[in-house]
C-alpha cells in the first residue's frame, strides 16, 4: 500500500487506490504523472486499447490539428519538448497519436493504465469517504478520489434515422473509425455532416472516392488552414522559442497563439478593414476567427462585415453559383460556431465526382440496405460516413452512472444545466474532480488541461500535507461561478446559435434547447479566479 494510502485510509476500509482517473487521453496521462509524483497509488481506466483519447478515437481520414502543433503539445517537460519534432505546422492525427504514445512510454505511464475498461458507474460512499467505481465487466474498484478525464467531445452521436442497421455497405461514425485503412477508390461514398470533422473528412475522401455525396444540413463558415511542413530552420527556431510560445499562450484570450485585435471593426476605414481581413484569410490557423477585430463576435454589424467578406471568398472559390450559395451560412454569422479550417474544401465542390445535397430542404428519411432515402430521392452507396458530432461537454458524464451524496445522480444534479465550481468540482459530489468539466475554460485544450491538472494536483497536495480526506465545493462557490459563467456569456453572438458550444444536439433527447454550456471569458481571468481560491487556502471548498 502506498504511503498516502496508509496515512489516509479509514480504519476498517479497504482502498484499492488513492485515486482513480477515468480516461487516458491528454488530461488522464498528465494527471497520472502528477499523482504518481505525489506518491499516490493511481489507476487509470481507459475504454480504448491505447492511450490518446481524442487522438486515439478520431482516426478519420484528414483528421489533424487546427491549432499550431507547437502550441498544442505538453509544455511541462523541457526534455520532451527537445526530443519531439512536429513535422507540420498543423500535425495530422497519426503523428499526434505517436506523440502521445511517446509521452506514455517516456514517463512509464502504461503500468498504471488498464485498457479496454469502460467505467459504467461511480458511487460515493459518505461514511467511508470513497468512490466505488464499477467497470462494464462488473469489477469494482474503491478509491479515495475520482478524477474524470473524459474529454469535452468524446461521446459520439449518431442520427436517429430509420433503418440504420439495415445498410449492407460499410458505415462508421468518424470518432469510431476502424484501425485498418479504408479504401475509397472507385467507391460511392456519403458523408453526413459538415462540421469541423465533416470538412476535414470530405476534403480528404474527395481525393480518391469514385463518387462522393455530401449531405449538408447547415453550412458552416470555413477558412483556409494554410498548413505546411516545418523546415529544419523553423524546427530549431521553434525549440529555441518554446518559452516565448507558451508564455504567449498564457497571455492570450483562449490560449491560442492568436488573440483578438484590440481595435473595433469600425474604428478603422473600410479599406483598412478589407486589407486586414485579406491578411487574416491568407494567414495560417485561427487568426481570422480568434485574432479578428475585438467586436467580431459581439457587434452584429461588425459580424456582418466579416461574414460578407468570407461569403465572397466562397463565391470566388466555387464555380457553380448555386452550389456556392448553398455553402454560405444564412442562419448564423461568421465565427458564431466553431470555424472549421480547411485545405481546398470549397474546391472539392468543383470536382465532377462530388455532389452537395441540402439535407435541410430534402431531409434524410431513412437508411436503406443499399444507401439512403431523402424526401425527394434514393441514393446508393458503398460507404456511409457519419460526421455527426458529439453529445458535447456533459454527454460523457451522462453516459456514466455517477452518484454523489445520498445517491443523487449527476444527471439529476445537472437537470437544469451544469452547475460547477470552476468547471472542476460539483457540490454533493465530494472528492470528484473534473478535468475539462462543463463551465471550465476551453480554448487551446492542452493549455487548459495542464492548468486544470496542476490546480487539482495542488489541492490534493494541500490535503495530503494536512491529512485531509474530503473536499467538496461549497454551494456559494458553485452559485457564484455558475452566475459568473452566465453573465460573461451574455451578449455573445455565439450563444444565440445552435451548436455543440450551446449544448444543442438534436440526436440526443433533452438536448434540444440552448444553454450556457461553456465559460466564455478569457483564460487569464479564469486562471486568476482559480488561483485566488488556492491562495486563499481553498476557503471556497469544505475540506475535512
Ligand atoms: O461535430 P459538429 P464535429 N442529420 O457538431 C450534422 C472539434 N474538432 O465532429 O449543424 C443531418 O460540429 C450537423 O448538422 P447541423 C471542434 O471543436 C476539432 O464536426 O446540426 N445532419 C453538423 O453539420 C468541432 O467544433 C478538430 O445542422 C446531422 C455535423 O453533423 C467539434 O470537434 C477537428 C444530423 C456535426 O457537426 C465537433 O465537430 C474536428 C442529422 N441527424 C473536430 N446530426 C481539430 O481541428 C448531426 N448532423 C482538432
Amino acid at each position: 500500500m502506498s504511503a498516502s494510502l496508509e496515512a489516509s485510509a479509514d480504519p476498517g476500509q479497504t482502498l484499492d487506490y488513492d485515486a482513480i482517473v477515468i480516461g487516458a487521453g491528454m488530461s488522464g496521462l498528465f494527471q497520472l504523472l502528477r499523482l504518481r509524483e505525489m506518491g499516490m497509488k493511481v489507476r487509470v481506466f481507459e475504454a480504448g486499447t491505447g492511450v490518446g483519447g481524442t487522438w486515439y478515437w478520431n482516426r478519420y481520414p484528414g483528421a489533424r490539428f487546427d491549432s499550431e502543433s507547437y502550441s498544442y503539445g505538453f509544455s511541462f517537460s523541457k526534455e520532451l519538448l527537445e526530443e519531439w519534432n512536429w513535422s507540420e505546422h498543423f500535425a495530422p492525427q497519426p503523428e499526434t497519436l505517436r506523440y502521445l504514445n511517446l509521452v506514455a512510454d517516456k514517463f512509464d505511464l502504461r503500468r498504471d493504465i488498464q485498457f479496454q475498461s469502460r467505467v459504467a458507474a461511480a458511487h460515493w460512499d459518505e461514511a467511508a469517504r470513497t468512490w466505488a467505481v464499477t467497470l462494464e465487466d462488473g469489477s469494482r474498484h474503491v478509491s479515495r478520489f475520482l478524477i474524470t478525464a473524459i474529454g469535452v467531445l468524446s461521446a459520439p452521436t449518431l442520427p436517429r434515422f430509420e433503418g440504420m442497421d439495415s445498410f449492407r455497405g460499410l458505415s462508421f461514425h468518424t470518432a469510431r473509425w476502424p484501425h485498418e485503412p479504408v479504401d475509397f477508390a472507385g467507391k460511392r461514398v456519403a458523408v453526413i455532416g459538415t462540421g469541423a470533422t465533416g470538412v476535414q473528412t470530405i476534403q480528404e475522401v474527395a481525393k480518391t472516392a469514385g463518387h462522393l455525396t455530401v449531405f449538408q444540413r447547415t453550412p458552416n463558415w470555413c477558412a483556409p488552414l494554410h498548413n505546411r511542413k516545418i523546415t529544419e530552420e523553423e524546427q530549431a527556431r521553434i525549440k529555441a522559442d518554446y518559452p516565448t510560445i507558451f508564455q504567449r499562450c498564457q497571455e492570450t484570450f483562449s490560449c491560442f497563439l492568436h488573440t483578438p485585435d484590440p481595435r473595433g471593426t469600425f474604428e478603422v476605414s473600410k479599406e483598412e478593414r478589407e486589407a486586414f481581413y485579406e491578411e487574416l484569410y491568407a494567414s495560417p490557423g485561427f487568426g481570422i476567427w480568434v485574432g479578428n477585430f475585438k467586436d467580431t463576435l459581439t457587434d452584429r454589424a461588425a459580424n456582418k462585415e466579416i461574414s460578407d467578406f468570407v461569403a465572397n471568398k466562397i463565391r470566388q472559390r466555387v464555380k457553380d453559383p448555386k452550389v456556392a450559395e448553398m455553402l454560405i451560412p444564412r442562419n448564423h454569422g461568421f465565427g458564431t460556431r466553431r470555424v472549421p479550417l480547411e485545405t481546398r474544401y470549397y474546391e472539392v465542390y468543383n470536382q465532377p465526382n462530388v455532389l452537395l445535397v441540402d439535407s435541410k430542404a430534402t431531409p434524410i428519411q431513412a437508411i436503406t440496405p443499399t444507401g439512403l432515402r431523402t424526401s425527394d430521392a434514393e441514393y446508393d452507396f458503398d460507404i456511409i460516413i457519419y460526421a455527426t458530432g458529439f453529445d458535447a461537454l456533459t454527454g460523457a458524464f451522462d453516459r456514466i452512472d455517477i452518484r454523489g451524496e445520498g445517491g443523487l445522480t449527476l444527471r439529476q444534479k445537472w437537470a437544469q444545466g451544469a452547475q460547477t465550481m470552476l468547471g472542476m468540482l460539483v457540490e454533493d459530489f465530494p472528492n470528484m474532480f473534473m478535468l475539462l468539466g462543463p463551465h471550465t475554460a476551453l480554448g487551446n485544450i492542452p493549455r487548459s488541461i495542464e492548468y486544470n491538472v496542476e490546480w487539482v494536483s495542488a489541492l490534493l497536495r494541500h490535503m495530503q500535507a494536512r491529512g485531509l480526506t474530503r473536499a467538496e465545493a461549497s454551494a456559494q462557490a458553485v452559485a457564484a461561478w455558475t452566475k459568473h459563467v452566465k453573465q460573461i456569456g451574455a451578449g455573445l453572438l455565439t450563444n444565440e446559435v445552435d451548436s455543440w458550444m450551446t449544448g444543442v444536439n438534436r440526436n440526443v433527447e433533452g438536448k434540444e434547447t440552448r444553454v450556457i454550456a461553456r465559460y466564455s471569458g478569457s483564460a487569464p481571468d479564469y486562471r486568476a479566479w482559480c488561483d485566488r481560491v488556492a491562495t486563499e487556502g481553498y476557503r471556497d471548498l469544505a475540506l475535512a
